[in-house]
Parts: structure tokens; sequence; C-alpha cells
């Protein structure tokens, strides 16, 4: 790809490259970090500040193919979550291409990248005809937001999520903070989706969890022993907060490699399961996420 003729280029911040796969991905330079984004799926790949590890999981074994989704980063997931008869779990958004409509370097030294979903996948996928926008802020932090339009005639119910995937140094000296006192729907092994009441101030992984946590509307921490960092997961817009980690037990795809359940953990924000949401005719939704990361 001769990347000069690439629209959304801007000399020393973003320079649109050619990714795994032969899939087009925007490289974004800033003072404080680097990261990347692939057209496909608007998937973040990457973030990473200076002098810190990578804040984001991506698995050595995924797939980066046109109707594939890529297995870590932040999979954006719309206008469904979870599995759905006759369809890719997780809605047809991260299996897209979308368009980069408009890049901005700030006086600050962030970026900012939009990308649109084009409106003839919804159409395509027989849903009301939808405007998506996903803006990503890339600075010291890694701000995104899922903004989705009803442009139809007709009520839109959906959910949505931005799915982080986050790199860490051992999951088991890892805790989670932030969800004491929620009711969570328990989707691991033979749970099946019971409701229970999270009672730990810091929740630690120890075995498959795959946690739904409903009318979570507050901020999480996670805190990294073996990488000596915090992760803060700030939100807006979402009722739910999703915990996942498949451990050794839930059986993967093969785009998830052996072992690597050891370096992540997935903290989810969007609106699942009870926290859906219906857009009237005109109406939207602006799902915010923004990631920042401390010493511990
Ligand atoms: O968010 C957790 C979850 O719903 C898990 O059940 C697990 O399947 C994960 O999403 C990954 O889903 P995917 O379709 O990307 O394999």
């Amino acid at each position: 790809m001769n990347s000069s003729f690439f629209p959304g280029q801007i000399a020393g911040r973003i320079a649109i490259a050619t990714g795994s796969g032969g899939l087009p991905k925007a490289v974004v330079t800033t003072p404080f970090s680097t990261a990347e984004i692939y057209l496909h799926g608007a998937h973040v790949t990457c973030f990473q500040k200076r002098d810190e590890p990578p804040l984001l999981f991506l698995s050595q074994a995924s797939r980066f193919s046109a109707g594939e989704p890529i297995r870590g980063g932040v999979p954006v997931i719309f206008p469904w979550f979870g599995p759905r008869t006759g369809a890719l779990a997780h809605g047809f958004a991260r299996l897209t291409p979308w368009e980069l409509s408009k890049t901005a370097a700030e006086a600050d030294g962030s970026v900012r990248l939009i990308f649109t979903l084009p409106e003839s996948v919804s159409v395509q996928a027989n849903w009301p005809v939808t405007r998506v926008n996903f803006i990503v802020t890339v600075s010291d932090k890694l701000a995104m937001e899922l903004a989705v339009a009803n442009v139809s005639p007709e009520d839109l119910g959906f959910e949505n999520c931005l799915h982080t995937y986050f790199a860490v140094g051992d999951i088991t000296r890892v805790s989670i903070c932030g969800l004491q006192g929620l009711h969570y729907l328990d989707k691991a092994g033979d749970a099946g989706g019971a409701r229970k009441l999270e009672a730990e101030p810091e929740l630690r992984i120890t075995r498959e969890t795959n946690r739904v946590y409903v009318n979570a509307t507050g901020a999480v921490e996670i805190r990294d022993e073996t990488f000596r960092r915090k992760i803060v997961v700030e939100k807006s817009n979402s009722a739910s907060t999703v915990v996942w980690n498949p451990w050794t037990t839930q059986k993967m795809p093969d785009d998830f490699a052996a072992g690597e359940y050891q370096r992540m953990v997935c903290v989810e924000s969007g609106n699942v399961a009870e926290n859906r949401l219906t857009l009237a005719p005109g109406q939207t939704s602006n799902l915010k996420v923004t990631l920042s990361t401390g010493a511990l």
C-alpha cells in the first residue's frame, strides 16, 4: 500500500501501514505513547505508554482476516453481546472494515481518530439504519467513544461493549477493585448465568471467570503486582462491566494460544443483558471509556 495516498495521515503522528494479514492499520505516535488501530473492526490492537509494558493483550495466535475477529486489544461489540443463533458472537461491527473518516493532532500532543461503520452494513444485516462512529483519542491515556445514532424510523434495540483485553504480568498476582456490592450474572462453567452478589472488595482470578456485573456504572481498578502497575478503567453511559478470563477450563478457539490466559484479563465496559439499550428514531448513545495507568 502506498500510504502517501492514504487519507488520515499526519506526519509524525499518524501513518497508515499494512498490518498483519495485509490489513490496513493506523500507527499512532504521540509524545507519551504509541498505538495501533486496524480499520478491520476499528480494532485497537496496541496502546503502550513510554517506559511501560503494553497495556493491551494481543494473542500470538490471533487471525487477521476478513470476517474473523482479532483476538485481543479492544473488540468493538455492536449490536449484540455474546452468542446469537445463526450469527457470529458479539455482533458484526468487529468483523467489518470501518472507514477512517477524520484524524486530528491536537496542540496538547494527543491524537484523535474517528472511524465510521458504513451504514450499508446495518442495512445488509437487516438492522435499522444506524450511524456508528468510534472515536479514539491517544495521549498518556487511551480514550474511546462508541457513538450510535438511530437514523431509522423505528426503535433500535441493541447491546454495546468495548471488550478490552488487558495485558498482565501474571493473572495469579492481579486483583480487580470496584465491584463489591454489585450483582453479576455468572456465565462461567455450568453456572448458567445465575445472579450472584459480589462480596469481595478485591476480586482475584483463581479459576474460569465470566461475570456480567449489571447496573455497574463505576470505575474499576486492576492492580498488577508483577508489572507494579495499576490500570484504571473509567467509563460513562455504561451500566455493565464484564470480567472474563477463560483459565484452563473454557474451551477456546485456536486463535487463543495455550497458556495465554496467564497474561490477560478482560474488563469490559458496555450495556448488555438487562442493561441493553433502546434508541427511538433520532436518539443517540455515547459509550465512553478512558484507560489510564499509574505505579502500584
Ligand atoms: O466477554 C466474555 C465473553 O462473552 C466470553 O464468554 C468469551 O467467549 C469472550 O467473550 C470471547 O468471545 P469471542 O467471541 O471473542 O471468543
